[in-house]
């Protein structure tokens, strides 16, 4: 996959690009990156890419000729390129859209700033409208930047440890399970012991378990919407007839708990 950025910073991605997985991806041909500056299509000695919004009111608006000349230059080079625009207006990306996106042959990344972009540049030049969530950044550069980053992981051959992309957390609706490594005692408090043990079996049912019960106390609304397995069904139940017992062990210890308050 190639990626197109559309900015009128491109220095911001320098780094980006220099470290770690994305770095490696780029330097084996997992995923490949460009920058347009904005800037560069715009017109006059002071290329100005912004203007007073009509109507009134505070703030610039993206002039829309110098974006929609970079967006028609970043689809010359990359035709079969999907244009997305990263805006708070935008659908949610989570790892559902991820995956959606790492099937695309190239993106353009528009990273608008200011106020927002002039409204037709998103009607005539737009795919698809994308927001890293319900909040408001100076721009789109670390939108896309994240966006980038999830899809690289999920390129085949990207992650190296390859199979590891899919076992992440939300890959299936679920957080991952507790890590852990050396040393054995950190702090007066121990690795769990069936991690030592070396019963594969029992540590795959120590890990399943771990992240339903991580789900269930952090993001109810990940389980809400899960379609579970069966194994998973049977770990919910089974904590089902635990609390059930713990609660009618109550009345014979005598408690008055079940009678009333206090
Ligand atoms: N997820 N911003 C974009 C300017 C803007 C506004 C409207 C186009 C249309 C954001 C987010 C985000 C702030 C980036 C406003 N550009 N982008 N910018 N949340 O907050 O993606």
């Amino acid at each position: 996959m190639h990626f197109v950025v559309l900015t009128i910073f491109p220095e911001m991605f320098d780094s980006f690009w220099d470290h770690g997985i994305i770095r490696r991806a780029i330097s084996q041909n997992n995923i490949s990156a460009s920058t347009l500056n904005i800037r560069a299509f715009a017109e006059g000695r002071h290329k100005v890419t912004d203007d007073r919004p009509y109507g009134g009111g505070c703030g610039m608006v993206m002039k829309p000729e110098p974006l929609a000349r970079a967006i028609q230059e970043a689809k010359k080079q990359k035709p079969l390129a999907q244009a997305i625009l990263l805006t708070p207006q935008g659908r949610v990306f989570d790892q559902h859209v991820a995956r959606e996106f790492a099937s695309f042959e190239d993106l353009i990344l528009v990273c608008g700033r200011y106020e927002g972009v002039d409204e037709r540049v998103c009607e005539d030049f737009i795919d698809f409208e994308v927001s890293i969530g319900d909040y408001i950044l100076t721009g789109g550069e670390l939108a896309a930047m994240v966006i980038m980053d999830s899809l690289t992981r999920l390129i085949p051959g990207a992650l190296g440890g390859e199979d590891s992309a899919e076992k992440d957390s939300f890959s299936d609706d679920l957080l991952e399970h507790a890590h852990y490594t050396r040393p054995k005692t950190f702090e007066g408090s121990d690795v769990p012991e069936v991690l030592l043990s070396g019963h594969h079996g029992e540590i795959e049912k120590w890990r399943l378990e771990t992240s339903l019960i991580r789900t269930f106390l952090k993001r109810q609304d990940l389980l809400a919407k899960k379609p579970l397995t069966n194994p998973e069904i049977e770990i919910l139940k089974k904590w089902c007839r635990d609390i059930e017992r713990i609660i009618h062990a109550q009345s014979s210890l005598g408690s008055d708990a079940l009678s009333g308050p206090e």
